[in-house]
């Protein structure tokens, strides 16, 4: 793309990313709200206080996506600004990121600007960033870029297995028959993020044990034949360290890795949540 131009990759803090090895690389704090406390997802969030105000606070809580003013700011003075959101059918993360953008371009008619509706979150985020980041360093031509990741994107998925589906229902991004179903006590729901980028929920697992089998196997069904995996879980290593020994037993070289959730994703995914992004 010329190495003289500024490159910056952006995303939402609902990638659990606080910074990228060897890139420009900003994140949109999006935000928690908990009575009147509020937690910016940003890299100095105190994550045990946050589960801990949650926990204590027995009143309404929300979220809160970044404002234009917000990405603005991770944009920076890049000349090019490429990344990806939060699926704008349950955010309007993304919507306040194509003002931002439509506003920077028309400050600066020689700057452009990418941003992809990802119709996802957590780790298939990482992916797709992690595909940013690789096609900068090849030197790729900006309409490439954008044309490769809209098809990386149609074959990276996300899925999940959740405790408690709580908080996604009582601030109305989930049908609340189905989170009823999953409030009861050892129940997991495995389910993936649906094409049109909302909670689609697939299996009731009663158990770990059977919640991590459950995952693996549904991994398989939708094509994962040993391409790489990105775990985001909230509290929960073992379930994380469980699936990845399944993985590398089918698939001995798959590039796999672990990180935790953090504010955005940790609220939603609630404790024992695990996000998967993985190619397929
Ligand atoms: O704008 C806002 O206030 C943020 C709303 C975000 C709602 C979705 C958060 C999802 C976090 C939970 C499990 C995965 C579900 C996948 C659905 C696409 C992660």
């Amino acid at each position: 793309m010329g190495f003289d131009l500024k490159i910056q990759l952006v995303t939402d803090s609902s990638a659990n990313l606080t910074y990228m090895a060897h890139s420009n690389f900003s994140a949109a704090a999006l935000r928690v709200i908990i009575g009147v406390d509020e937690f910016t997802d940003n890299e100095s969030i105190d994550l045990p206080a946050m589960m801990q105000t949650l926990k204590q606070h027995k009143g309404k809580t929300s979220t809160a996506c970044p404002s234009v003013e917000d990405w603005l700011k991770a944009f920076g003075d890049a000349d090019v600004v490429l990344g990806a959101a939060i699926t704008s059918n349950l955010s309007g993360c993304y919507n306040s990121a194509m003002i931002a953008a439509q506003e920077y371009m028309d400050k600066h008619p020689d700057r452009k600007v990418f941003i992809l509706d990802s119709l996802s979150t957590g780790p298939e985020l990482e992916l797709l960033m992690e595909r940013f980041q690789e096609m900068i360093s090849q030197d790729i031509p900006f309409e490439e870029i954008c044309a490769e990741i809209k098809e990386y994107s149609s074959h990276t998925h996300l899925q999940f297995s959740l405790e408690s589906l709580e908080n996604f229902a009582r601030n109305g991004r989930v049908n609340p028959a189905v989170a009823k179903a999953v409030g009861v006590l050892g129940i997991r729901i495995v389910g993936r993020a649906s094409d049109v980028g909302t909670l689609e929920p697939m299996h009731k697992c009663r158990g770990e044990k059977k919640a991590i089998q459950c995952l693996y196997d549904s991994m398989l069904a939708a094509g994962y034949n040993g391409g790489k995996v990105r775990i985001a879980h909230t509290n929960n290593l073992k379930f994380a360290t469980a699936l990845t020994s399944l993985l590398t037993a089918s698939f001995p070289n798959c590039d796999i890795s672990i990180r935790e959730n953090r504010g955005l994703c940790s609220y939603y995914a609630e404790n024992g949540g695990v996000l998967v992004g993985y190619e397929a």
